[in-house]
C-alpha cells in the first residue's frame, strides 16, 4: 500500500485521551497526575495495557520509563522511537505530554492493524517524571537514561513531604530491572502541544520547532528570626519573606536586564511557620532561567545571584543556593525539522518554523540522536492550567504528521 496515503484514526486518538483524562481529573477540567503518584500507576497500567493488545516487547527500566517495541523487517537496525510523558502538573492540563504518548500509541495501532512493515523496528516510549514538579528537576528519566544525570541523585530526589524518588517507583511497581541506559536510536520524534500562543496568532496547524531553549534551575533558601509579630520593632527584624520577595523581584526584572531573549520565573515558594503573626524564618523559594543562549542565561544567574547574596546580607538573613539543574538549548536536527514541515504540507496542513520555550524529552534525546517535535496549537495560548485545550482536529494532524515522519524515517514500503 502506499502509506502516503495512511492516516491514523482521529477518533480512537480522541477517545484514549478522553480515557485518559478520567485519571487524575479535575473538577475544572484539567487533570493532576503527579509523578509516580496513585494517579500516575493508573494511567500506566492502562498504557501497558493497550501496549500488550499489540503484542508490543514491553521494557520497563530503573527509572520506569516504559518502552514498547515493534519488530521491523531488520531489527538489528536501530529503531524510531516516539514519544512523551504520561505525568502531569498539580492542576494541570488533558493534553501536555499524554498527547505525545497517545499520538506514539495511534501510530502504533495504525501501523498494527494496516500490517505495515518497517525496515528500523519502532519504540514508544513514556518518560517518568518530566515535569519536574513533584520531584525536581525536570526530564529527569530521559536524563538518566541518556547518561546526562546520574541515577543515585535521581533515585534521592524527594517531594514537600520528603519521598524519595526511588521509594515511589517501588511504591508503584514501576521500578523496572532493566538499565536506564541509552542505546542507539535511529530518529526521535515527540509530538506535543505548544504550550504558546504562537500557532493559534499565526493560525497555523502544525509547529516545527527548531529546538528547545535551554532550563535552568536553582532553588534558594533563606534563615530569618522569628518573633512575635506585635511587641517586635520593625528595624532590626530579620524577615525571611521580606528578603525573598526582593529577591523575586530581582528574578522577574533579570530578562530586561539582560536585554531580552530569556524568561525569569519564580514558581514555587514555602514559608515557615507560616502563621500571620509570625514573622517568618525560613523560605524557599525556585529560580527558572531559560533561553536560547546558554551562556547569557549563566549570566544572568551570576548577576541576580550578586543581588540576592547583598539583599541577604543586608536584611541578615543567611542564604544558601542549590544549583539543581542545567540542561542545555537542543537545536533539532535541520533535516527531521523539515521531514516535519515537508510532511505537513503533504497533508495540507499550514505549518510554522518557531522555537520550544517549554523543556521536553526531546531536549535529552537530541544529545542521543538526530531528534524533532511536532507541535499542535494551544487554544488561547495555555497551558499547565486546567483550561489547557487543543481541537480534536488538531490533535488528529499532529498525529497524522507524526505517522507520516515514523513511516518515512522507519523505511515503511511505499
Ligand atoms: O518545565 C517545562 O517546560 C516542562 O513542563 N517540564
Ligand atoms: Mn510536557
Ligand atoms: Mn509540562
Amino acid at each position: 500500500m502506499d502509506t502516503r496515503k495512511l492516516r491514523i484514526n482521529g477518533k480512537r486518538l480522541r477517545s484514549t485521551l478522553e480515557e485518559m483524562a478520567k485519571i487524575g481529573g479535575t473538577p475544572g477540567g484539567g487533570v493532576t497526575r503527579l509523578a509516580l503518584s496513585d494517579e500516575d500507576k493508573r494511567a500506566r497500567d492502562l498504557f501497558v495495557k493497550w501496549l500488550e493488545e499489540l503484542d508490543l516487547k514491553i521494557t520497563i527500566d530503573e527509572m520506569g520509563n516504559i518502552f514498547g517495541r515493534r519488530a521491523g523487517r531488520n531489527n538489528d537496525l536501530p529503531p524510531v522511537m516516539t514519544g512523551s510523558h504520561i505525568d502531569s502538573q498539580p492542576k494541570g492540563g488533558r493534553f501536555d505530554g499524554i498527547l505525545g504518548v497517545m499520538g506514539a500509541l495511534e501510530v502504533m495501532r495504525t501501523l498494527h492493524e494496516n500490517k505495515i512493515e518497517t525496515e528500523h523496528p519502532v519504540v514508544i516510549v513514556d518518560w517518568t517524571n518530566e515535569e519536574g514538579s513533584r520531584f525536581a528537576p525536570a526530564m529527569v528519566a530521559s536524563g538518566v537514561w541518556a547518561g546526562a544525570l546520574k541515577q543515585d541523585w535521581a533515585y534521592a530526589r524527594t517531594d514537600i513531604n520528603g519521598k524519595k524518588q526511588v521509594e515511589e517507583l517501588e511504591r508503584i511497581g514501576y521500578k523496572g530491572t532493566a538499565p536506564a541506559k541509552k542505546w542507539p536510536v535511529h530518529a526521535y520524534f515527540e509530538y506535543h502541544i505548544e504550550q504558546g500562543p504562537i500557532l493559534e496568532r499565526e493560525k497555523k496547524t502544525i509547529g516545527a520547532p527548531k529546538g528547545i531553549l535551554c532550563l535552568h534551575w536553582y532553588d534558594i533558601y533563606l534563615e530569618g528570626e522569628a518573633n512575635q509579630v506585635g511587641p517586635t520593632p520593625m528595624e532590626g527584624r530579620h524577615d525571611a519573606l521580606c528578603a525573598a520577595a526582593e529577591m523575586i523581584l530581582k528574578v522577574n526584572e533579570l530578562p530586561g536586564r539582560m536585554g531580552g531573549n530569556m524568561v525569569a520565573t519564580v514558581g514555587e515558594i514555602q514559608n515557615y511557620p507560616n502563621s500571620r503573626n509570625i514573622i517568618p524564618d525560613k523560605v524557599h523559594f525556585t529560580v527558572d532561567i531559560r533561553s536560547w543562549d546558554d551562556g547569557l542565561a549563566i549570566k544572568a544567574w551570576d548577576l541576580v545571584k550578586k543581588d540576592f547574596q547583598n539583599i541577604a546580607g543586608r536584611r541578615g538573613c543567611p542564604i544558601r543556593i542549590e544549583e539543581t539543574w542545567r540542561v542545555e538549548h537542543a537545536p533539532f536536527d535541520e533535516k527531521l525539522v523539515q521531514m516535519v514541515m515537508d510532511s505537513a504540507g503533504e497533508l495540507g496542513y499550514s505549518y510554522l518554523h518557531m522555537v520550544s520555550g517549554a523543556g521536553h524529552d526531546a531536549s535529552y534525546m537530541n544529545q542521543i540522536c538526530p531528534t524533532a517535535m511536532i507541535f499542535a496549537p494551544s487554544i488561547g495560548g495555555r497551558s499547565h492550567v486546567e483550561v489547557e485545550n487543543t481541537t480534536w482536529e488538531d490533535c488528529e494532524a499532529g498525529g497524522n504528521v507524526l505517522l507520516q515522519c515514523v513511516l518515512k524515517t522507519a523505511g515503511a514500503a511505499q
